[in-house]
């Protein structure tokens, strides 16, 4: 089964490095449609702290809630020079034996989702351990690892259930403009839809 909610996306600049940082957040705010999740430019976190726990490196991101099919999800959005970060907090008592993942599509802008060109970072819960989290599309519902045809690994995430809290964690780190050319270049300041869903197996 699995389920997903389209979101906008705006990473938005810190007011220091742009005076026009209240024009960025205004057009992105003008591009919402369900939803608009603002990132805004906040400290980086480093890969040993992507380990499906929300600790303080999440402190001084945005967070917002959306109903993904029938599990309530908190989604952390933040970016730094380098990198934009997602956490998702999937709310289900239930533990999928068999598998459970998370994902974030970006679509290549032809506004077919889930056809060949498109990007998307996906990891399962598994116990915590960083994978590699890159895709692409080779056709519909049929994706790779970038590295598989010819890209780069530019994002990394991780999964762990949390049997005393009931959810799942995700925590994802996404080079911003990877500039390879298996990915969607992500630009501050300029917003994009992202498709924020879950699988269980
Ligand atoms: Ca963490
Ligand atoms: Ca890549
Ligand atoms: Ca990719």
């Amino acid at each position: 089964m699995r389920s997903a909610r389209i979101v906008t996306v705006c990473l938005v600049v810190a007011a220091a490095m742009l005076s026009d940082a209240a024009v960025s957040l205004a057009s992105c705010l003008s591009a919402a449609t369900e939803a608009t999740l603002v990132a805004p430019y906040a400290t980086g976190i480093d890969e040993i702290l992507l380990d499906g726990v929300i600790w303080l490196e999440w402190d001084d991101a945005s967070e917002y809630e959306l109903a993904i099919g029938d599990y309530r999800t908190e989604v952390l959005v933040k970016h730094d020079s380098e990198y934009f970060y997602v956490a998702m907090v999937v709310h289900t008592a239930h533990l999928f034996p068999a598998g459970f993942e998370a994902f974030v599509f970006l679509d290549n802008g032809d506004n077919q989702s889930y056809s060949t060109g498109d990007d998307m970072l996906v990891a399962r819960a598994e116990d915590g351990t960083l994978v590699e989290a890159d895709y692409y599309y080779r056709a519909t519902y049929d994706f790779c690892l970038d590295t598989e045809v010819g890209g780069t690994i530019d994002a990394h995430g991780v999964g762990r259930y949390s049997d005393a809290a009931g959810y799942y964690v995700f925590e994802f780190r996404r080079k911003i403009a990877s500039g390879d050319a298996k990915d969607i270049q992500l630009a501050v300041g300029t917003p994009f839809s992202a498709t924020y869903g879950w699988a269980s197996y």
